[in-house]
């Protein structure tokens, strides 16, 4: 059976890339060490542990699924959303088509046994642009434990991203399984087709974490506002906050008062906001628009 091509964790963007354009995935085996992974399994597992099936043949009767794995688990957060060949893939795939990029999605996924095959589909489908056309997300699979053709690897038709919207996968199409070790990382692009594999044995979970990036003027699949709330995010890497969101888009999408909304996560959030009881101090460093100059209220 076919397998997604996959690279060593030390090779080059370029060499991912090949295989992206190509295929529309690629993997990276081992790309963290085990003891990360480990980290990341024992921090989800009092929710996977405790996650309900799914309902219907999309989710899976034998699925279960955790999402707003940011606000769960911090080694996710700082090892595997931002991992540096990850968003040296995401630079180039997304970067030509906005001045930066978000998460996207977050959701693990543990397939239990029994478990059938998931339709295949694509991601991108959420978003109304045909295709084929520019790439507006791309999601990536973690493997938090190993994949094999038995327990679940995700099925990709390598190719498909290519394909146009009247063209759709039948039983003669390619099939290429994403098998890998814990630790490594399946990239496939939003329109590439591909779907969550079938479990054929009788003691083994297969899970993973979707984390799914795009184009920073788009809007995010998950709502990281809502999953990962200013008190949380405030407790977050800096890098992690501006990666969900907590962050301008070029100088006018996603303000808050007319400020960089990671001011929103900062002690002089309450310096800044015009509308704040007790006023304000002008601030001089802020480097965007202001609604207001900040100082008495204004009684008119
Ligand atoms: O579980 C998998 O391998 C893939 C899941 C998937 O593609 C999805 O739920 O969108
Ligand atoms: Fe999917």
């Amino acid at each position: 059976m076919e397998e997604v091509r996959s690279l060593e964790r030390t090779a080059s963007t370029d060499e991912a890339m090949a295989i992206l354009e190509e295929d529309g995935a690629v993997i990276f085996r081992s790309l963290v060490d085990d003891d990360v992974m480990d980290r990341v399994n024992e921090e989800l597992e009092p929710y996977l542990g405790r996650a309900y099936f799914g309902e219907g043949d999309f989710w899976g009767r034998k699925t279960r699924r955790v999402s707003s794995l940011i606000a769960k688990s911090k080694t996710y957060g700082e090892e595997l959303a931002t991992a540096p060949q990850i968003l040296a893939v995401m630079d180039r795939l997304l970067l030509p088509r906005c001045e930066r990029y978000q998460l996207h999605v977050t959701q693990a996924v543990r397939i239990a046994p029994g478990q059938g095959r998931q339709i295949v589909h694509r991601d991108d489908g959420l978003i109304p642009f045909r295709h084929p056309g520019p790439q507006c997300l791309c999601n990536t699979m973690w493997a938090l434990s190993d994949f094999t053709i038995d327990n679940g690897a995700t099925n990709v038709i390598p190719g498909s991203h290519l394909w146009d919207d009247d063209t759709y996968p039948d039983d003669n199409s390619r099939l290429a399984y994403a098998v890998m070790p814990k630790g490594s990382c399946l990239i496939y692009l939003g329109s590439v087709f591909h779907g969550g594999g079938k479990n054929v044995t009788t003691d083994q979970h297969r899970t993973g974490a979707i984390t799914g990036y795009s184009l920073g003027w788009l809007r995010q699949e998950e709502n990281q506002y809502l999953a990962v709330p200013p008190a949380v995010a405030r407790g977050l890497r800096e890098d992690v906050q501006h990666l969900i969101g907590y962050h301008l888009h070029d100088i006018f999408l996603g303000w808050v008062e007319g400020q960089d909304p990671h001011v929103v996560l900062e002690d002089r959030f309450a310096d800044v906001m015009p509308a704040s009881p007790e006023g304000g101090e002008y601030v001089e460093d802020s480097s965007v628009f202001k609604t207001a100059v900040l100082g008495e209220p204004s009684r008119h």
